[in-house]
This record gives C-alpha cells, structure tokens and sequence, in this order.
C-alpha cells in the first residue's frame, strides 16, 4: 500500500550532535570534522532550519548499541585507549590496526558515539514512521569494520543503522555514492538478501580499500545482493549520472526495498583533496534528488569529503534538495566567510576539472549491462 502523505512535502528530520565538529584527528589529517560545523553553519544560514521538520540534537550511542555490531574486545580498546596511554597499549593499537589512517586521538570514542547515535536516531524515526526522511551528515563511515578500525572510521554507523531498520523493514537498500568502495557495509550484509549494497567508486588495483570489484557480488543467500559499479578517474557529470540514474532504476525495480539508505560522500567531487572525479555539485545533488523522488523512507548520511569548502556546499545544497526548497546562489554570510571566497562566496563554484576522463561510453555500458543480468536472477 502507498502512504498517503497530508504534506507535499516530505517529512524532513536533521540530526546535529552538537559538538561534533570539533573533534581533530590530528595535524595534517585529512578528515576534518570541521567541515561539519561548517554545513550546519550554512544549513541555519540559508534558513533551511525553518523548512525543516524536525531538528535534533542528539545522545550518543550507548555501548549496548554498538554492541549489536561491533566486537566487545574492540569496543573496550576503543573506549580506553587515549593519546596519554597509548604508549603502554602499543600491542592493542597494533592488534587493532590503529595507524596513520586512524589514529588515536582525544576523544575518538566519544566523537564515535556521537556519530553513530545520530544514525541510530534517524533510523529508529524511520522506522515509527514519523518522519519521511532523516538526515546526518556527521556519520557515512562505511569502512569501519566488526572488530577493528580503517579508512578514518572507528564505528560502522551505517551497519548499526541498517541493523536497525532491518527491525521494521523487510528489505533496505543501501547506496554509496563516496568516491571510495562501500567495504565494511558490503561485507556485513554479504550473505544476506534482506539488505542490497551498491557502491560507487574508484576502482584501480591501488585505490583505497582495493575491493568493489564489478563481479563481487554477494555470497550465498546474499548471491546478486552486492553490486558494485568501479569507475575510473575524472568520471564527469553526464557520464555518472547516465550510469547512476540506470543501475538504480534498474535495482529499485528488481528489489523493491522498503527503506533507503544513501550514504553521500562528497569525495567523489571535482577537486577532492584525496578524490580523482569530476563531480560538480549539481549532479552530486541530483544523485541524492533522483533518490528521493522513489519517495521510501530515506536515511541520508555523509562520508568523505577532504576539500572543507565544497564538502559544506555540497551537503547544504543537498539538505535543500531533501526539504524541496531552492536555495541562491550566493552563498549567506556566515563567521566562516573566508573559506568561501575562492568562488565569490557562490553554493556553486565551477568545476576546474584537472583530470582527464579515462571511462568510456563503451567501459560503462559494459558495467551498466553486466548488472542488468545480475538483477535479473532476483526476480521471481
Ligand atoms: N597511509 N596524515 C577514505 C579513507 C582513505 C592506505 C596509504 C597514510 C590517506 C591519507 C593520514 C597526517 C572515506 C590508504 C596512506 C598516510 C596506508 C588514504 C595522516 C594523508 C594523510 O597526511 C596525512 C600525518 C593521512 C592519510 C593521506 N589515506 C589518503 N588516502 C586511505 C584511506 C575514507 O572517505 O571513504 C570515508 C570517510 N588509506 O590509502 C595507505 C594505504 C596509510
Ligand atoms: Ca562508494
Ligand atoms: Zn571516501
């Protein structure tokens, strides 16, 4: 049955754990939970808080709640170990795969919790039914995996969050659109039919996390419930969104899910700092507004993004897309006005596109068909 909605527009709820923008994983690193502050700062900026539904702050998630993923022996090394004692907890930080990538630094768990309790929240809202779409741009970390950290994510929130809708709702589909592979997701969901997985990403021999590959797809009764589209450097708009738009029409109609998650990672944008495509904002955006016009219950969250400046555009564009509102051009002015100028303080800078495009019609058509055949063994 269809839900009748009394608004025409959807329900729209924003979670904000405040505080969580000012968390540092260390000099140089480059996740930087500023860009958090950030999108919030031009989210009330632009007003979009008065288009919204509902705002929350948010509670942590609990220990019993991470639990339901991950691994005791990891949750205790994570909620002990701290700049000051890591030097007598060498073997654990080792064990654990604590390194460059995700280092310890002060307050992780507790920047963790923060991110994964906002998850939590939106999916628990999705699932009472009392709102259409949840958004949470602090959390999207898809790398982080049972039992040990990788690729700047310490707790899987998006698992925890599928787990959760998983309580109410049949079927969810995830999507990813991070310029990198959705690895810890796929692989926690791998055997089962009950949760599609499709990721997006770059995909060359050494391109973080190394998996994703086009014929990596599920295993057992999860066989064709993974689908992973790998691209290559400088993919432009019409090309993404070409490929996009179909496997997703395609996906939505073989699997009919009954909730969404779309993780929007804002690597995969032109002049990333660690990205390779050449995303503009605009069709990032249309990614997410051809999502929600399948009008399911959606839990919208965020991931990389390296380049500050246009990570907080792209995410403020986005909340606009969800709440159906358009927004200017010219950016509002903010404490943060110096960040924007490379663009007169525009929400959409022009793309520089330094990388050449190295997919081809002829690459993507390939993929494009070599997934239609596997959606079609879910039917029937
Ligand atoms: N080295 N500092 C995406 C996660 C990508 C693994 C190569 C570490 C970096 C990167 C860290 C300051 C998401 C790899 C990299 C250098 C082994 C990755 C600290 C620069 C720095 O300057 C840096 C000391 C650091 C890390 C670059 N790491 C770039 N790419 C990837 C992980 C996460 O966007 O998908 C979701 C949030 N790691 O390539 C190495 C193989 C560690
Ligand atoms: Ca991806
Ligand atoms: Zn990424």
């Amino acid at each position: 049955t269809e839900r009748i909605h009394p608004h025409s527009r959807p329900i729209v709820s924003y979670y904000f754990p405040k505080g969580v923008g000012a968390h540092h994983y260390g000099e140089r690193h480059p996740m930087k939970p500023a860009r958090l502050t950030l999108t919030n700062e031009l989210v009330f900026g632009y007003g979009l808080h008065n288009q919204i539904h509902n705002i929350y702050d948010v509670r942590s998630a609990t220990r019993a709640e991470l639990e339901a993923y991950h691994d005791t022996d990891y949750l205790d090394f994570l909620s002990k170990v701290t700049p000051a004692t890591q030097s007598e907890m060498r073997g654990l930080i080792e064990k654990f795969n604590c390194g460059e990538d995700c280092p310890i630094f002060a307050d992780m768990y507790d920047f963790s919790r923060m991110y994964a309790g906002a998850s939590l929240a939106g999916a628990r809202k999705l699932s009472a039914g009392t709102t259409d779409i949840a958004i949470n741009w602090s959390g999207g970390l898809h790398h982080a995996k049972r039992g040990e950290p990788s690729g700047f994510c310490y707790v899987n929130d998006i698992v925890l969050a599928i787990l959760e809708l998983l309580r109410y709702h049949p079927r969810v589909l995830y999507i990813d659109i991070d310029i990198h592979h959705g690895d810890g997701v796929e692989l926690a969901f791998y055997q089962s039919n009950r949760v599609m997985t499709v990721s997006f990403h770059k995909y060359t021999g050494d391109f973080f996390p190394g998996t994703g590959k086009l014929d990596d797809n599920g295993y057992g009764a999860g066989k064709n419930f993974a689908l992973n589209v790998p691209l290559l450097d400088g993919i432009d708009d019409d090309m993404y969104l070409t490929i996009f738009k179909t496997v997703i029409e395609d996906t939505v109609a073989s699997f009919r899910p009954s909730a969404i998650v779309l993780q929007c990672g804002a690597d995969s944008l032109g002049s990333d700092r660690l990205g390779a495509f050449n995303l503009s904002i605009a069709a990032h955006g249309e990614c997410v507004n051809f999502v929600r016009a399948f009008n399911v219950p959606l839990l919208v969250l965020g991931g990389g993004g390296y380049t500050l400046r246009n990570v907080c555009r792209c995410w403020t564009y986005e909340t606009s897309v969800l709440v159906g509102v358009s927004i200017p051009n010219e950016l509002p002015r903010t404490v943060y006005d110096s960040f924007f100028a490379d663009s007169q303080w525009k929400l959409h800078p022009p793309l520089s596109g330094r990388v050449e495009n190295q997919n081809t019609p002829a690459s993507l058509q390939k993929i494009t068909i070599s997934i239609r055949n596997k959606l079609r063994y879910l039917q029937g």
